[in-house]
């Protein structure tokens, strides 16, 4: 159960580091599990560091590996314990999940970039949430999410101003549009220096309309998970260190309680 400290910080940032929240050998058998995969399905070889791919996109292909059920420990009881807490006792339906493995390329400089922020889902209290679970060790600039904490609260505020419908584009458009420390970030005005990017955006963050922004990059052990308010804006990066990125998500989406027809 989460204690008032960690729902706090929740509300506050709409991210949460659960540590240990999978044990790392669950971790590491599910780690295993994907690469016996890229063996099997796409030649890429975890000893063999020609066979690995050269792109800064993560991999994709990973379905029927996911619809074996090798990563259904990621719904754990220390994560459902949480997700009740965040979305309410049984009120939520999770998805299987999706893989999120980025190979290495030490050449291309590790970046805050302006392409990819998006939030998935627009609305509030939250909706829905998504769980974010290391498969191995993860180091700075190793190709973790990048989560633009604070987020979430633009995004209400937002559809609480406008009573539009929350759709992610023209949310991402009209805040671009209104704050120039987002529109730097987003990329309509981008910094061209990117030690100032890293500056302004995750040392200093800003406040803007009483909101704290701040963006965090995901990394830690494996074993190691994050769950987030999915109104958050969140993007991919390239890997700048030596061994994939490999991670699992997955969003667990709030379901309406069934209507008690005698009320
Ligand atoms: O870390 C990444 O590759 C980005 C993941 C992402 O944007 C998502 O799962 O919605």
């Amino acid at each position: 159960m989460l204690s008032q400290d960690q729902l706090d910080e929740f509300d506050h940032s709409g991210l949460l580091r659960l540590p240990g929240a999978v044990a790392a050998s669950e971790a590491g058998t599910m780690r295993d599990g994907i690469w016996t995969y890229l063996k099997d399905h796409q030649g890429i070889e975890r000893e063999r560091k020609g066979t690995w791919p050269v792109t800064t996109t993560p991999l994709s292909g990973f379905q029927p590996l996911v619809r074996s059920g090798v990563f259904d420990g990621i719904g754990n009881a220390v994560v459902s314990d949480v997700i009740d807490d965040l979305l309410g006792r049984r009120l939520w339906r999770r998805e299987r999940g999706r893989v999120l493995v980025t190979f290495p390329q030490p050449d291309i400089p590790w970046i805050i970039p302006t392409a990819g922020w998006h939030i998935d889902v627009g609305s509030s209290h939250p909706r829905a949430v998504q769980l974010f679970v290391l498969l191995d060790d993860l180091d700075h600039q190793g190709g973790g999410t990048l989560v633009l904490t604070g987020s979430h609260h633009l995004v209400n505020q937002y559809v609480a101003s406008t009573g539009l419908a929350p759709h992610p584009r023209a949310i991402k458009s009209t805040l671009a549009s209104t704050y120039p420390w987002l529109a730097g970030l987003l990329g309509k005005h981008p910094e061209s220096d990117e030690s100032d990017r890293v500056r302004r955006y995750m040392k200093e963050g800003e406040v803007i309309d009483g909101v704290d922004l701040r963006v965090v990059e995901l990394h830690g052990s494996a074993g190691d998970a994050f769950i987030m308010n999915s109104d958050c804006f969140h993007t991919g990066v390239p890997n700048n260190r030596e061994i994939p990125r490999m991670m699992v998500t997955t969003m667990a989406t709030r379901i309406e309680p069934p209507k008690n027809i005698l009320a």
